[in-house]
């Protein structure tokens, strides 16, 4: 399995992280990637490619364009304004206000805001689009014939919306590599999210289409971020109803009662007969991820990986989340591991 990563993603790497009320060291940090490519190399996979350049056309398709407008100038804006930190949202668009773009920075930052947690620097838009060229050249890949590609994403996708950044997300990675396997001849594409989050952008993007099953295994919202979307009754609308699935489940989850959820989703996405198959691959789920609730196993991320790999689709792992830094390489790899070995 060819691994696809750009050196880039460390262009993303905000100072501070507000959480429980404390500025910490982000979760998200560019040492989750060092330690994915070093497992892999340990496990005798082949050394990651490059990238090629990005072809926005596909990431136009399934991103508005004054978002990408937004992200493109957020830092030049921002700066202008002679601010010293990083920009950040902090204010939205909340309910009964206007959904309108404001002139200033501080007003476009909360309108385009699907969370607040989630600061730009001067280069993330830069590492952003770097994380999209490698979902997007894992994509071309695979439609070119390869049976696997595993894209190493950082800053990580599935949060992103049409036009909303947050959770640590700017582009949709898994979203922009199946509109480039849809635009390269696929006529259905699957994807399967197991990330521990639910995949709020993912679902948003593809809600009204019936081109791209969307598939979810995630912390309940009652309990879990992103809270305000991953009910079990989303389940798409208009072109897309049925087209949607959402499966979330409550803290102290184990690997018997996902692996139940999973099942399910791969025997509807069996019966959906997609040509491609794109996993939103966030290693959260592990019991000692430390913002997560399930209670996944190093050996469960094998056996995951074993039952993705019986369903002999075409697939392409894009890297998610995964916040236990030092574990994060052995339990990717055991994914990849296993779907290769099923
Ligand atoms: C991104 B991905 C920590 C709160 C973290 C944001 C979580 C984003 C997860 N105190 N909130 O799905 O792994
Ligand atoms: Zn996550």
């Amino acid at each position: 399995m060819k691994t696809i990563a750009s050196t880039d993603h460390i262009l993303h790497f905000p100072k501070a992280e507000l959480s429980g009320g404390q500025l910490v060291r982000p979760y998200e940090c560019p040492e989750r990637w060092d330690y994915i490519v070093d497992a892999l190399a340990a496990g005798g996979f082949s050394p990651p490619l490059a990238p090629e350049a990005l072809d926005m056309t596909p990431v136009a398709k399934v991103h508005g364009a004054d978002y990408l407008q937004f992200l493109a100038s957020a830092w030049s804006l921002w700066e202008a304004e002679g601010y010293e930190g990083e920009a950040l949202p902090m204010v939205v668009a909340a309910r009964r206000m206007q959904q309108r773009e404001p002139e200033h920075i501080n007003g476009k930052l909360g309108y385009f805001a699907g969370a607040t947690e989630t600061a730009i620097t001067a280069t993330s838009w830069q590492a952003a689009q770097s994380s999209a060229a490698c979902a997007q050249t894992a994509a071309r890949l695979l439609s070119a014939g390869e049976t696997s590609v595993f894209s190493l994403c950082r800053p990580p996708g599935h949060h992103a919306g049409y036009d909303l950044f947050g959770g640590y997300c700017f582009l949709n990675n898994a979203a922009i590599a199946a509109q480039q396997l849809r635009d390269s001849g696929a006529s259905r594409v699957a994807i399967l999210d197991i990330d521990f989050h639910h995949g709020n952008g993912t679902q948003d993007i593809f809600y009204e289409r019936n081109d791209v099953l969307f598939v979810s295994l995630h912390g309940n919202p009652g309990h879990a971020f992103p809270y305000f979307l991953g009910y079990a009754d989303e389940t798409g609308q208009g072109e897309g109803e049925g087209y949607n699935i959402n499966h979330p489940m409550l803290p102290g989850t184990t690997y018997g009662a996902w692996s139940e959820a999973l099942h399910d989703s791969l025997k509807r996405i069996g019966e959906y007969m997609p040509d491609a198959l794109v996993v939103s691959l966030g290693v959260d789920t592990f019991e000692r991820d430390p913002i997560s609730f399930f209670k996944l196993t190093s050996d469960d991320f094998t056996r995951c990986g074993q039952r993705i790999g019986q369903q002999s689709l075409p697939t392409l792992f894009v890297m998610e989340g995964g916040y236990a830094v030092e574990e994060i390489g052995i339990n990717t790899r055991n994914v990849l591991s296993g779907f290769l070995n099923p």
